[in-house]
């Protein structure tokens, strides 16, 4: 039976009230992303990247899951094939509208890590960087997110579920952030139909079989159904 994979990113979330990155007023353009969201910016000024990451936990946490999380949730669960969610968003709207499996290549607001020995734990709301390590003690605590020039969580089980997906969906990302702006690429050599699901035309565009364009809450639960 068909096997759907399928991406999402910020436009997915911006109906929940969660902010974009590179659209008019995005992310970026409100904070330098040199700053924030790398691993040279959180050297430089670690309190500054948890006060970025501390603002974002609290607005995913206020923030409801809306109807095309739901959609995909359904379609997980209805569906006779396989389904496989790759997201590069840190929040957890997925999972809070019922999706069982996301894989969050970008990390996750819910996670901590320990910048000395890699331990992971579950996030404080409010996180500081001397909050000590519980395992090795060391005041080295960060986001458990993946920053520009770091590599993306699971990227060889998200390679083999790309080439192997028969339908393969991106839905609200603008395709300016590698890797996850190549799957397309890689899904279409591999044979699969490929489908974006977009507000407006993005980088990738072009490389997409079909296109249905508009916002994530109407196109997603029409596609779906
Ligand atoms: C890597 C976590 C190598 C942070 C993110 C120089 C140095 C190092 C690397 C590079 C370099 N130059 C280029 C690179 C590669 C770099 C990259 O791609 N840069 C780009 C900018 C050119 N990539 C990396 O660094 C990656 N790592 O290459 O490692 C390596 C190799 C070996 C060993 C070690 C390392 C890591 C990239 C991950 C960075 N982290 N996120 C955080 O979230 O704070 S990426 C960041 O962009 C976001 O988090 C998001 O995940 C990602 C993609 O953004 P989108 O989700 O697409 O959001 P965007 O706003 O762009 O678009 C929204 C879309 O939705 C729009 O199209 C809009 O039309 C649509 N939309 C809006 N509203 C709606 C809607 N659609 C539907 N409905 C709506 N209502």
């Amino acid at each position: 039976m068909r096997k759907i994979v399928i991406l999402t990113g910020a436009g997915i979330s911006a109906e929940s009230g969660l902010g974009t990155f590179r659209d008019v007023g995005g992310i970026w353009s409100q904070y330098d992303l040199e700053e924030v969201a790398t691993p040279e910016g959180f050297a430089r000024n670690p309190a500054l990247v948890h006060d970025f990451y501390n603002a974002r936990r609290a607005n995913a946490l206020a923030a409801e899951p809306n109807a095309a999380h739901a959609a995909l949730a359904r379609l997980e669960r209805d569906w006779q094939g396989e389904v496989v969610l790759v997201t590069q968003n840190i929040d957890d709207l997925h999972e809070r509208a019922g999706h069982q499996r996301v894989i969050h290549m970008h990390g996750e607001l819910t996670g901590a890590l320990c910048a000395q020995c890699g331990a992971h734990w579950t996030a404080p709301l409010v996180m500081r960087a001397e909050d000590p390590c519980p395992e090795c003690g060391e005041a080295a605590t960060r986001p458990d997110i993946v920053w520009f020039g770091e590599m993306p969580y699971d990227m060889d089980l998200i390679e083999r579920h790309v080439i192997s997906a028969d339908l393969f969906a991106a839905i609200g990302t603008s395709g300016q952030v590698f890797p996850a702006a190549g799957f397309v690429m890689h899904a279409n050599a591999a044979g699969a139909e490929t489908v974006e699901l977009n507000l407006e035309p993005s980088e990738l565009s072009g490389m997409f079989d079909r296109r249905f364009e508009g916002p994530a809450t109407e196109v997603v639960p029409g596609w779906v159904e």
